[in-house]
């Protein structure tokens, strides 16, 4: 069952607030919002001039950038050893995908947008399991990764792994994976088809898009495009609530006021999302103002699992064969880990004036938003604000 918090509950948890602005816990936050976003849909983070799905035709092909056409290689340096260096075709990986493919859904989310991009459903082989066809390895301790970069060497996207993030992971977690289909159909070239990398606990930059080499390396040290332009390479998912807009409004008084959003849900999980409505005085809130110690938080309503699953997964598609569901079809924890959870906050009986809404996470080790860190290169985690009339 889905940790929704009802009002009673939220009394017992002395968080529940005055009935002038009460979340109305009782019914689906979004009842019509769509858990998969479409491949063209999501919010695109693309570095290369040209970038590279504006190629076509034969600059297409020259790429290797088409299913026919594509390979990955996969090599070691320096004092690493792999027994058989290997390139693949497009169609060793759906040989491959035939008794291995592993299902999984995620949101991506650059790590210095405050908002998630899109979240698919993503479908490939493991990782490993591809190491296991290059193997015995020896003395490799990272992998280094690209995707197609114009041959430029200044235009390449490079992330890392450690060997052992890649071999194994916490029972229930999933390690990285090369993913040919996104949401049911191949990759279109837009979000890095052929083929990408995905790593479901890591921020966008982990998941290279037209991924075409991999190198185990004896190194230790991350080389991530990412890390060398300041950010951390290890940055995994936060646990954060966003708004859809932090665009002032206005609303008519005496209407109910509906305000939504969506929560990644990061490494720690979120328990709850709250809310703080606040008479905006015009002066700013600073980081250090006292109401921030003496803020009331209340709970939004966190929208419950589809009751349908099919009515959200591409035709022909079980939720029990996605990694994270039961044999009943029912994701085992909800709000699933590295998926989004939407929320709502509705708020009665508001007088005229103005008002700033913040809202903030709660994740499975009690910690508010932006707590246990202030994520500014780490994944944004500030809490957002906003502002709002009524009139
Ligand atoms: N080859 C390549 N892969 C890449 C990037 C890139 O510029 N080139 N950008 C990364 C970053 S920083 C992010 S946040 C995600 C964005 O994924 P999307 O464009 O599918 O939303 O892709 C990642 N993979
Ligand atoms: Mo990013």
């Amino acid at each position: 069952m889905p940790p929704r918090i009802s009002r009673r509950d939220a009394l017992l948890a002395g968080i529940a607030g005055s009935l002038a602005s009460r979340a109305v816990a009782d019914e689906p936050a979004e009842p019509g919002r769509k858990f998969l976003t479409p491949a063209t849909k999501f919010e695109d983070v693309s570095r290369g001039n040209p970038v590279p799905h504006s190629l076509t035709g034969q600059a297409l092909v020259d790429a290797k950038l088409t299913p026919e056409t594509w390979q990955l290689e996969i090599v070691a340096e320096d004092k690493a050893k792999i027994a058989k260096p290997l390139t693949l075709s497009f169609a060793d990986l759906l040989a491959l995908g035939k008794t291995k493919a592993v299902r999984y859904l995620k949101a991506m989310q650059c790590n210095n947008i405050p908002q998630p991009l899109g979240q698919g459903l993503w479908e490939g082989v493991l990782l490993r399991d591809l190491l296991a066809l290059a193997g015995p390895i020896d003395e490799a301790r990272r992998l280094f990764y690209w995707g197609f970069h114009n041959n430029d060497p200044k235009q390449i996207f490079r992330s890392s792994l450690a060997l052992n993030q890649v071999l194994d992971a916490a029972p229930g977690d999933l390690p990285p994976f090369l993913a040919y289909k996104l949401n049911g159909e191949p990759i279109p070239l837009v979000r890095g088809g052929p083929v990408r990398m995905l790593v479901p606990w890591a921020h966008g930059f982990k998941s290279v898009k037209w991924l075409q080499k991999i190198v185990l390396t004896n190194k230790y040290d991350a080389n991530d495009t990412y890390a060398i332009a300041g950010n951390d390479p290890e940055s995994n998912h936060k646990t954060a609530a966003y708004f859809d807009s932090t665009k002032a409004e206005k609303f008519p008084a005496g209407k109910t006021i509906k305000i939504t959003g969506t929560a990644m849900v990061g490494l720690p999980g979120l328990e709850r999302v709250e809310y703080w409505l606040r008479a905006d005085t015009g002066a700013k809130l600073t980081a250090n103002d006292p109401a921030w110690k003496a803020a009331e938080w209340k709970p939004a309503t966190i929208a419950p699992p589809p009751k349908d699953w099919s009515a959200e997964l591409p035709a022909g598609y079980a939720a029990k064969d996605i990694w994270g569901f039961g044999p009943d079809g029912q994701p085992k924890e909800w709000p699933m880990r590295y998926s989004v959870a939407f929320w709502s906050v509705k708020l009665e009986g508001l007088k005229p004036g103005k008002y700033e809404l913040r809202v903030r996470s709660v994740d499975k080790n009690g910690f508010a938003q932006p707590e246990p860190r202030d994520g500014k290169r780490s994944g944004k985690n500030q809490v957002p604000v906003k502002p709002f009339a009524v009139e």
